[in-house]
């Protein structure tokens, strides 16, 4: 057996006794090192000592594990009895036993090929994890296969680099089956579906970053609508003042809370107004400051909930912000707000649902009818509701969207849906490289394919048409997309390792 310091370890502190078998606990008890065995000497009387050989532990390398009582009196002793055990009795050698710097064992374990780098990234995020998607998300990520994939990607492009060399080496004085725009149109053709499944994978690692991240939300409405009002019902506390002055919210309210799991910021704004139109009165700099931020606020968020009040007109400065929200992607849902007051009005919901799908195109299940005086408050006279005011109900709805915006896009092209799970978790970092690989292989797209003119095939190439390509441009492109794969891995020449350790063991 190899006696390695995990050995020499074991040896000083439980003198005598036989060396655990790998991979089973062992009772034994600890002493100081180097002195005879006895009750004076004891550190702990029963800690289980487990033994991991290399190169299968989480480091790779051989692995002792201590397990001792809890006290921290017993901790620190076995910890300062440790690095004595590889000093000689006479304490003439150096010790070569000391604690491991922050991250250490994840360093070692990078080196040694027991993880790689996206792994490493996601262990980090598993550490700061704190609602369960995001811990879903970061665990799945620890195991995932994803460093496999993008090498899969990277050893693709590569071998149509080497093709595409060997005709510029070559092809004066050899013979090829194909002519050389046969070679670069069907090396294109690879690199288009390879496109596609990188593109997939980008959008897949942007919903992803909704879940590390957390999802951005606004409340958007006219004054007093109840925006306030309903972020204190959603966060379950009184966060925002709320108060029947209109314009008591000015400066944006920022909340983060944990929805069904999902990590939310939630924004509270100033009501939007038009000066004339809610009373006479002039809006003043203030409050116009106040709804400009708004705007850009809502206009910046990934959902935006437009608080209007049942029985006020819609204003039409909120309709405008968030037809803009409706139109430029964001999810868009209405919380019909104080149905308290609308009790006794016939047909009053289907009248709002019908005015909100012309004013902003909204499906009616993007729709809510909710009071907030009643969530806070059942009133005595109301039924029994297991849902005051239908809070509950239009956290259902909201997190229903969360869910649909943070699911993995499964394309066509390649319906397997575990390893777009896996994409989810790619990083900001991995994916902003994977969009620097997007570029190039669009370049060498471009430089392939030339101009489409009349008479030219479907992949815009005839025969003949090779004089027009730059082949050696083509394949430098496909050498930085490979560049670009390698620096997420770690792999080959490129590598930002020592800048992306740093970062995680900074945390
Ligand atoms: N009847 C009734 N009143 C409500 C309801 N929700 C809020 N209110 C009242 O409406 C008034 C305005 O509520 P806020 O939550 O301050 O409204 P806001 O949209 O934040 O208003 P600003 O910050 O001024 O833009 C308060 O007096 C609330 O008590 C409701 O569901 N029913
Ligand atoms: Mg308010």
């Amino acid at each position: 057996m190899p006696c390695t310091h995990a050995h020499q370890i074991y040896a000083a502190l439980c003198p005598s006794t036989a060396f655990p078998k790998p991979r089973y606990a062992a009772l034994r008890k600890l002493y100081s090192p180097h002195q005879p065995p006895s009750p004076a000497t004891l550190l702990d009387s029963g800690a289980l000592v487990l033994y991991f050989p290399s190169p299968h532990t989480v480091t790779g390398e051989d692995v002792l594990e201590l397990h001792v009582h809890g006290g921290p009196a017993i901790v620190r002793a076995v910890l300062a009895a440790i690095p004595q055990a590889a000093a000689p009795s006479d304490g003439s050698a150096a010790h070569a036993i000391r604690y491991a710097e922050p991250g250490e064992f994840t360093r070692r374990a990078f080196a040694n090929n027991r993880m790689d780098l996206p792994q490493i990234e996601s262990l980090g995020e598993t550490l700061s994890a704190s609602t369960e998607q995001q811990r879903q998300i970061s665990v799945r990520g620890t195991t995932s296969s994803l460093a496999g994939r993008y090498e899969q990607w990277r050893m693709l492009l590569l071998a149509a680099r080497g093709e595409l060399e060997a005709l510029i080496d070559f092809s004066e004085d050899q013979h090829f089956d194909e002519s050389p725009a046969q070679l670069c149109a069907s090396v294109a053709d690879q690199v288009r579906v390879l496109r596609a499944q990188m593109e997939a994978h980008v959008a897949n690692a942007v919903r992803g970053e909704l879940l590390r991240n957390g999802i951005s939300m606004a409340l958007l409405g006219a004054p007093n609508a109840g925006k306030s009002s309903l972020l204190n019902r959603i966060v379950g506390r009184e966060a925002a003042i709320v108060s029947q002055e209109a314009g008591t919210t000015r400066d944006i309210v920022e909340v983060s809370v944990d929805l069904g799991g999902w990590l939310v910021k939630i924004g509270d704004m100033a009501g939007l107004r038009r000066a004339g139109l809610v009373g006479a009165d002039a809006v003043g700099a203030v409050e116009q400051e106040g709804i400009k931020r708004a705007k850009q606020r809502a206009l910046e968020s990934d959902v935006l909930i437009v608080v209007q009040d049942a029985t006020a007109d819609m204003d039409p400065e909120v309709t405008e912000t968030a037809k803009r929200c409706v139109e430029s992607g964001i999810n868009v849902v209405v919380a019909v707000n104080k149905i308290d007051q609308l009790s006794s009005t016939p047909g009053a919901e289907d009248a709002w649902k019908a005015k909100i799908h012309t004013a902003l195109g909204l499906h009616t299940t993007h729709i809510s009818f909710i009071s907030c005086v009643c969530a806070s408050t059942p009133v005595p006279t109301t039924p029994h509701t297991k849902d005051p005011g239908n809070i509950q109900s239009f956290l259902t709805t909201l997190t229903n969207t969360f869910r649909d915006m943070t699911a993995a896009l499964v394309p066509d092209s390649d319906p397997s849906p575990s390893i777009w799970q896996e994409s989810l978790g790619a990083t900001e970092r991995q994916r902003t490289l994977l969009c620097e690989c997007l570029t190039h292989l669009d370049a060498f797209l471009a430089a392939v394919t030339p101009e489409l003119t009349e008479g030219h095939s479907a992949y815009g190439i005839e025969p003949d048409a090779a004089d027009d390509i730059d082949i050696v441009l083509a394949a430098e492109s496909l050498r930085s997309a490979a560049d670009a794969l390698a620096r997420i891995t770690g792999k080959g020449e490129g590598g930002d390792v020592e800048e992306v350790l740093g970062v995680v063991f900074e945390k």
